[in-house]
């Protein structure tokens, strides 16, 4: 904990290591609160030093240190400084080999970075800065060493001893207690160490690689989640093959392992060839995950995978790099689950994501570039902009190079950084390289942050059979970035006639007609396309699939979105067209409402057109199910200069009523016809139908007569799967008269309470309940035996889920924001990164309506003033800027 003032850390400063580490020998003597840890390091001075001596300066936090040697001599405390944060050699020698026994306490590691304890299983967590809570090292991704290690520990306690690579030795020892070791013959930066020690069971598999290799698969987990870890195993296998197919790249050791743990910060984490993962992200069996759960399961999965080749085999320079490993791996995840499942769906969801939660960033006081210039936690920096707007500026090179030309850049780019740590700007060369294309602009996606805005006029000329588009660029400013260059765009588009279909496109510069489809690529603030030969008035469908991740602002006339609704052969842009169609209806209602005029209620185009969607039997129904679901509260509010998120709520619920009166008879057959029992399955068509159900479901229970909550009760009863379950136990905590709610909330918590994660879903759906009462509902909930700061898992589940319920998290009389800071500070002393994660709804103060402004700064003012973390003191220092 610190206060003053700390260091900001700027990527103009980056110098190569002094030191670089030839070999690792690390020694753990494992015991819950005293480890002792040995560390051997070979160490030489950088060769482009040129032989000038400099202090060696090892990183170190928590650390107790017992002794150190230096080429076989014990060093006297006068031969070396040691701090807080680093242990100093000042003048070794150019070639030394350091010998370091420190000694740490898992058991009250409540941080969860380093080594610690979950439910008695020894792991660690060492991205991006948490191996100098291990030992003294210079934790630095361009430091890449190969790492031999030995465990040592009671074998009763730990009778499995993992770490990364392959096992080499192990043994029982004189004294009862056991060994193991292991060595990883890829150099690799510190992050990537793991260990994990426990008492685990293992689950065996195996995959054949491209050129016949025999890889064994283990997935560690506690005994009582043994039967819960097939669907993890089978997505490892998919990721395997795909990987291969797509990429043409294959594993590199013989054996991967994923270990769960309850207790993890994020989701999981690439450790060379031991992951380890947070139990969310393994164990799925039909009662107890929901279909979202497994999609997440086979994403991180995957995800981590990937991360053997983008992010491993070539790692990161330095942490401002991050998204160079962390876009490209998302991307590919992306991509992965789209050929799993819906293609279209995938896109729609991430696409929904990152207006959510990105494009809000970007607009708030910690935006910052994909490639940040400084920062003070880096912890803070593994945000939804290095994610997801990383990988959505990955995805335009794709679009711009096409699919065959990114792989191969993609392949460029990793032969020729194998083994190193590289930079954003070595990626984009490979693939300009291999594009043969020039993207001196497109690089400004690394520098600038914020959203950019795009605006497109259209225009046809009946006479000339000319349709021309004017599109204009702009970019609002950001955090310390006033003004903008223009960005490289690729936007996707086609032209529709008027019964629906594609027309052919041919620009003014074309010599003849050719495709349905084109990219075209915006780079200058203010652009022309005209094209010709077009023979009726067309409508546009831009931006197709997302092309580009920017607010697209068209005069699109209400009866041009309907069309588009019903007819864009671009499934995203038949969704987005219904998104854009219900933002401008309840963006009205709301306008109308604040200022005080008689509602008109919804127009009679949307409401048809909303039936529409409702009735068809042709169409993918997952996509169906997101064209039925309006714009989120978040969506919505992202939309507005002042927000006030009860009457967005009240809009919202007022507009669903109308389409639940018009449209009930068709919920109650769409419902009927979709509901049916038998076995659970995850294709896609089975997804689609649940997700159809779920929401007719949870629109007609907007309004239930006692029929319809005996259906629901049935429909939570009777489940045969937790996806069905779950909906129906959502849509009835929502029945606040009804005495169903107090039964299901009891029946749910006696079924599962012994499920961690299904206790984690009670607390989120009871903290996501609609109803006033809520916030009394989660004041309750946090005196709950079950609930506890202490397991990242549970903290969100009650206090993500009362954040994210933005009607009662921003009560008039500010009591959301109290309760939220008041357990934001006491997480701050056990767990600053989640505490400090958790604060982000408290940075949006600026944009909401004056009353609620003010008492939200409030807070955030109050927080300044205390003796934070790090983590947290950056979060509320710059929201207050
Ligand atoms: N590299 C991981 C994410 C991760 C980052 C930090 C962590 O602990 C502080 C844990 C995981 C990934 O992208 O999956
Ligand atoms: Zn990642």
């Amino acid at each position: 904990m610190t206060t003053q003032s700390p260091q900001t850390k700027y990527l103009k400063d980056y110098l190569t290591p002094a030191y670089l580490v030839d070999q690792v020998e690390l020694d753990f003597y494992l015991s819950p609160t005293a480890t002792q840890v040995a560390s051997t390091l070979a160490l030489r001075l950088n060769p482009d030093r040129n032989g000038v001596i400099e202090p060696l300066v090892l990183d170190g936090e928590h650390l107790q240190l017992v002794a150190v040697e230096v080429d076989g001599v014990s060093l006297e405390p006068a031969d070396y400084q040691c701090d807080d944060v680093s242990l100093t050699i000042p003048a070794p020698p150019a070639q030394l080999t350091v010998h370091i026994i420190t000694r740490i306490d898992p058991l009250n590691n409540t941080a969860l970075e380093g080594l610690y304890q979950s439910n008695g299983i020894f792991c660690t967590q060492c991205e991006p800065e948490g191996f100098r809570k291990i030992t003294y090292y210079p934790d630095r991704p361009d430091v890449l060493a190969p790492f031999r290690v030995r465990i040592e520990g009671e074998p009763a306690d730990c009778p499995v001893l993992l770490s990364n690579g392959n096992l080499v030795d192990q043994g029982v020892l004189d004294d009862g207690r056991h060994f193991a070791c292991w060595e990883d013959p890829f150099p690799k930066p510190s992050y990537l160490f793991a260990l994990v020690a426990g008492n685990l069971v293992c689950l065996e598999d195996h995959f054949i690689t491209l050129s016949e290799r025999r890889v064994l698969l283990q997935i560690f987990v506690e005994e009582r989640n043994r039967n819960d870890c097939d669907f993890a195993m089978e997505s490892l296998k998919k990721a395997m093959k795909w990987e291969e197919q797509v990429y043409g790249l294959e594993y590199d050791l013989d054996r991967y392992m994923i270990v769960a743990v309850d207790d993890f910060n994020m989701g999981a984490m690439e450790n060379k060839g031991l992951n380890v993962f947070n139990s969310k992200y393994v164990l799925a069996r039909p009662e107890t995950a929901t279909d979202n759960d497994y999609l997440g399961i086979e994403a991180v999965i995957a995800h981590e995978y990937f991360h053997n080749w983008t992010g491993n085999r070539v790692t990161c320079r330095d942490w401002f790099q991050l998204s160079l490993k962390e876009g490209l791996t998302v991307l590919r995840d992306q991509q992965f689950s789209a050929d799993m499942q819906s293609a279209a769906v995938k896109r729609i969801d991430d696409v929904a994501l990152l207006r959510q939660y990105q494009f809000p960033e970007d607009a708030g006081p910690m935006a910052h570039p994909v490639r940040p210039e400084s920062y003070v936690e880096i912890n803070n920096f593994y945000t939804t902009t290095i994610y997801n707007k990383g990988a959505e500026v990955i995805r335009m090179l794709e679009t711009l190079l096409g699919r065959e030309r990114f792989v191969e850049g993609v392949r460029l780019y990793l032969k020729r950084h194998d083994g190193q740590a590289a930079t954003c700007e070595d990626f984009v060369a490979a693939l300009e390289q291999a594009g043969e294309v020039d993207l001196t602009r497109f690089r400004r996606w690394y520098t600038q942050a914020g959203t950019p805005e795009v605006q497109v006029v259209c225009h046809y000329d009946c006479a000339t059979q000319t349709f021309t588009l004017d599109c204009q660029q702009s970019c609002p400013a950001t955090p310390g970035q006033p003004d903008k260059e223009p960005f490289h765009l690729p936007l996707v588009m086609g032209l529709l006639g008027h019964d629906g279909t594609d027309l052919a496109l041919q620009l003014a510069s074309d010599e003849a007609p050719g495709g349905t489809s084109r990219v075209l690529e915006l780079t200058q603030s203010r652009q022309q396309f005209s094209f010709v030969g077009v023979q009726e008035q067309p409508v546009l469908s831009l931006l197709r699939g997302f092309s580009a991740p920017v607010r697209l602002t068209m005069e699109d006339r209400p009866e041009d979105l309907a069309f588009r609704m019903a007819y864009d052969s671009d499934p995203f842009n038949r969704w987005e067209a219904g998104q854009q169609l219900s933002v401008a209806e309840l963006l009205q209602l709301y306008r109308q409402q604040l200022e005080g005029q008689l509602s008109t209620g919804l127009s009679q185009v949307f409401v048809d057109a909303w039936g529409v969607v409702l009735t068809d039997n042709e169409a993918d129904e997952s996509l169906l199910a997101r064209m039925l679901q309006l714009p989120s509260e978040q969506y919505l509010a992202d939309q507005l200069d002042e927000v006030d998120p009860q009457r967005i709520r009240a809009v919202r619920e007022q507009a669903l009523r109308h389409l639940l009166s018009v449209h009930r008879e068709k919920l109650l057959q769409c419902y009927d016809r979709y509901s049916s029992a038998g076995e659970y399955s995850l294709n896609p068509v089975a997804v689609g139908r649940r997700r159809l159900v779920h929401g007719c479901l949870s629109l007609l229970m907007l309004e239930p007569d006692e029929l319809l909550q005996d259906r629901c009760l049935r429909h939570y009863q009777q489940a045969g799967n937790m996806t069905d379950r779950l909906a129906a136990f959502a849509a009835l905590v929502d029945c606040r008269q009804s005495p169903l709610r107090d039964q299901v909330k009891e029946d749910f918590y006696r079924q599962w309470k012994h499920y961690p994660l299904l206790l984690d879903k009670w607390f989120s759906t009871l903290a996501s309940g609609r109803h006033e009462n809520t916030f009394f509902e989660i004041e309750r909930l946090l005196l709950h035996p079950d609930f506890t700061l202490s397991n990242p898992n549970r903290a969100r589940s009650l206090l993500g889920a009362f954040a994210q319920n933005l009607a009662v998290f921003h009560r008039q009389d500010g009591n959301g924001y109290r309760l939220l800071t008041e357990q934001i500070r006491r997480l701050d002393k056990r767990n600053p990164q989640v505490a400090a994660r958790m604060a982000t709804p408290l940075t949006r103060w600026k944009r909401l309506e004056p009353q609620r402004r003010a008492l939200l700064r409030e807070e955030l003012v109050a927080l300044q003033q205390e003796n934070l973390s790090r983590d947290l003191y950056e979060i509320v220092n710059k929201s207050l800027v």
